[in-house]
């Protein structure tokens, strides 16, 4: 065995020579990975001994991806192109053994060898429009050779990390080995292609399904028509789209020119740079820096859920998904019944629903009326409605039923926990855990962290949100804690810039534009206007009011800030716009005219200043945080990153600027955060924050 570098060895196994790459966490094609790589290459090239060349990686996959790290910085060492170029050229057989996840760089690399086998759970991918980015190692060219342009389109636009099994079905591996027996099984493998004289098949040269192909544009404007609202506002599923199309209508070498053109146009970009970001923030949002990974975890085999509501039934799912059962506490029997009911129509109309897991998984549901029930859960969640007396009073319960140990969660969105933990004598055990609606669907979970939560209790429910397949972040105790608190200050400017003059349908243009999948008055109109409404004392003391006592509160009345045609499609209304006008002439308001540009910094630029609060209360742990919040809870665009990323996209020195020129106009609700004041005085950024 030979150590060509600190990642890679090459070894001879009989008549095959092994190349072993070893750079946990992923074996990322990081420079040391790519010089190991050509480095073995030649080794084998010159070891008269070895007849083929088998690619194998230790740790818990093959290659993930080039190093993500490594974007944007000096190239150094071998480049994959001449590393791709070794495998591909080899005159002895090249077999890459695929386990865990073969993706991006990782897959190009083996789609370079001259055969692939896997073990059954290994998958492979070409992920790189979630980084928006496209596979810029002629994976483009070379997927479409093997599993045609339609499976390739549908690989390179949705990143999914295909299985092995379907991946033999689709010729993109050869063989199957057995599950823990990678290695026998590729060198087994790879003497039977020296044995039987297989030919060293490139894939670069198998054309016949790309030919098939050419003539055939409407795969493409198809694929395409059938995507845009998905694809919206994002640059690399189109450039992806692009590089099959120039698979099927150009020759390798140009496809491949293409390819390396609109790869270079992507990585230069904003878009990539934010979904870029957005990868290491999902990754740095699971930690705490005061509680270490290896702090106590408690097991939690059995849930209590108190209100069978919407956001009750929604949160059962995700753990009942999980096969950990759960008892859901209602007052009155039939909000009981109603409440499973929704989950099993839950189940039974979600895409692909097989009846015997909604049996199973509606099995591990069970509900009463009695809070007694919850003596021997491990955690509770209460989601009832939003009154701080309710919530007391359900806490002082559950402090006397639940056992020792049981951690005690709200879902509320916004009231202080630390008063709600404040009736139990066992604060520590008290956490938010705040739920997205609908709670079965948002990946967004809100870890709020109040002042005696045990670390324990923060270890636990960070690790349970992974295991039910949340995003989550952990944020501290404040009104609305990060993103309603946020959404806020959005929705406080929306309101004061109808009363200035724009009118609902230019506002929620304006932010449908910057990316958001609805504004701010489609989304109320889509709620219902008259949440928390209250006929009787309305006094038409505000635009909704007046809205509300013209019967206009929404979809669900056909009318609300728009009028709705009969396919629910939303058109700007003259009633509500002379509604508007009319209450702004009342209130003696000069409407003026007011730009998109102006109605966008109104908005979001509070938005930004907002998470530096949150930040200079240390209400967040880092900037990325708030971002993960935005995107994965309020729909803010990846490509955007976030507002904090957008902020330091925009330069803080903008946004303090227009703070200070906004609150010299209309007042301290636009005060400048001290933190935002001093990154700029020092010149730096939401992300030199450490
Ligand atoms: N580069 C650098 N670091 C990476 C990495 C990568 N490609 N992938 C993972 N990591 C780090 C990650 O930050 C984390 O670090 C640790 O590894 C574990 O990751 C030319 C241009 C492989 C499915 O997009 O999807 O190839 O937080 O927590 O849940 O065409 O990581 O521990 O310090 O996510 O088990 C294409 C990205 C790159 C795959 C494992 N590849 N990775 O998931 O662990 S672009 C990807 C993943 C490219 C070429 C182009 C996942 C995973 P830390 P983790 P996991």
């Amino acid at each position: 065995m030979t150590a060509v570098n600190d990642v890679t060895d090459y070894a001879r196994e009989g008549e095959i020579g092994v190349i072993t790459l070893n750079s946990p966490p992923v074996n990322a094609l990081s420079f040391g990975v790519r010089d190991g790589l050509a480095g073995a290459m030649a080794l084998a090239a010159a070891d008269e001994g070895a007849k083929a060349v088998v690619l194998i990686c230790e740790g818990r996959t093959f290659i993930a991806g080039a190093d993500i790290t490594e974007f944007g910085g000096a190239q150094k060492g071998a480049s994959l192109f001449d590393v791709q170029e070794a495998l591909e050229g080899s005159s002895k057989p090249v077999i890459a053994a695929i386990h865990g996840t073969a993706l991006g760089g990782g897959l190009e690399v083996a789609l370079c060898a001259h055969y692939r086998v896997a073990v059954p759970s290994a998958k492979c991918g070409l992920p790189e429009v979630a980084l928006g980015l496209l596979p810029g190692a002629g994976g483009t060219q070379r997927l479409p050779r093997i599993v045609g342009p339609q499976k390739a389109l549908e690989m390179v636009t949705s990143g999914q990390h295909v299985p092995a099994q379907q991946c033999l079905e689709m010729g993109l591996v050869d063989e199957l080995v057995e599950e823990g027996k990678l290695r026998e099984g590729a060198i087994a493998f790879a003497k039977k292609v020296v044995a039987e004289g297989r030919p060293l098949t490139k894939v670069r040269d198998s054309n016949a399904k790309v030919e098939a192909a050419r003539g055939h544009p409407e795969i493409f404007a198809d694929f395409r028509k059938a995507n845009a609202r998905k694809f919206r506002g994002f640059l690399a599923p189109e450039y992806n789209i692009r590089c099959i199309e120039a698979a099927v209508n150009q020759p390798f070498e140009e496809g491949i020119k293409t390819e390396r053109k609109l790869f270079g146009e992507l990585v230069t970009g904003p878009q990539s740079a934010a979904q870029r970001y957005t990868f290491f923030a999902e990754r740095q949002a699971w930690k705490v820096p005061d509680v270490p990974d290896d702090t106590a975890v408690i097991p939690v085999n059995m849930v209590g859920i108190i209100g069978a509501g919407t956001m009750g039934g929604g949160i059962a799912m995700n753990f009942v998904n999980v096969g950990i059962p759960v008892v859901l506490i209602e007052m009155k029997q039939e909000a009981l019944d109603r409440g499973i009911k929704v989950i099993r129509s839950n189940y039974e109309r979600s895409r692909g629903a097989k009846p015997e897991v909604t049996e199973a998984r509606m099995a591990l549901i069970s509900g009463s009326l009695e809070m007694e029930a919850l003596a021997d859960v491990d955690l509770v969640i209460e989601a009832v409605f939003e009154r701080m007396d309710v919530k007391k009073e359900i806490f002082t319960k559950l402090d006397a039923i639940c056992k020792p140990g049981a951690i005690l969660a709200t879902n509320t969105s916004g009231l202080n926990i630390d008063e709600i933990a404040s009736v139990t004598k066992r604060p520590e055990a008290v956490i938010g855990l705040h739920f997205f609606s609908p709670a079965n669907v948002m990946k967004l979970l809100e870890v709020v962290r109040a002042d005696h939560t045990s670390k324990e209790v923060i270890n636990t429910s960070m690790k349970l949100a992974k295991k039910i397949g949340k995003i989550a972040a952990l944020v501290g105790v404040c009104p609305g804690f990060v993103g309603n608190r946020i959404l806020g200050a959005r929705q406080r400017e929306a309101q004061k810039l109808v009363f200035e003059g724009a009118m609902p349908w230019d506002i929620d243009r304006v932010l449908y534009d910057f990316g958001f999948p609805m504004g701010p008055f489609a989304m109320s109109d889509l709620a219902g206007l008259d949440i928390g409404w209250v006929k009787e004392k309305s006094k038409g003391e505000t635009i909704r009011d007046v809205l509300c006592e013209m019967d206009r509160r929404g979809q669900k009345t056909g009318a609300g800030y728009y009028d709705y045609d009969e396919n629910r499609v939303a058109h700007p209304s003259p009633v509500t716009e002379k509604v508007i006008k009319d209450f702004v002439a009342k209130s003696g308001v000069n409407a003026r005219d007011i730009s998109d540009q102006e109605i966008l910094e109104r908005c979001i630029y509070p938005m930004v200043n907002e998470g530096a609060k949150i930040l200079e209360e240390g209400k967040a742990i880092r900037a990325s945080d708030i971002d993960i919040v935005w995107q994965n809870g309020y729909g803010w665009p990846a490509y955007r990153g976030g507002p904090m990323f957008y902020g330091d996209l925009v330069g803080l020195d903008m946004v303090l600027a227009k703070m200070k020129e906004f609150q010299a106009t209309m007042g301290d609700q636009f005060k400048p955060s001290a933190l935002l004041e001093k990154l700029v005085a020092e010149g730096k950024k939401f992300s030199d924050l450490k």
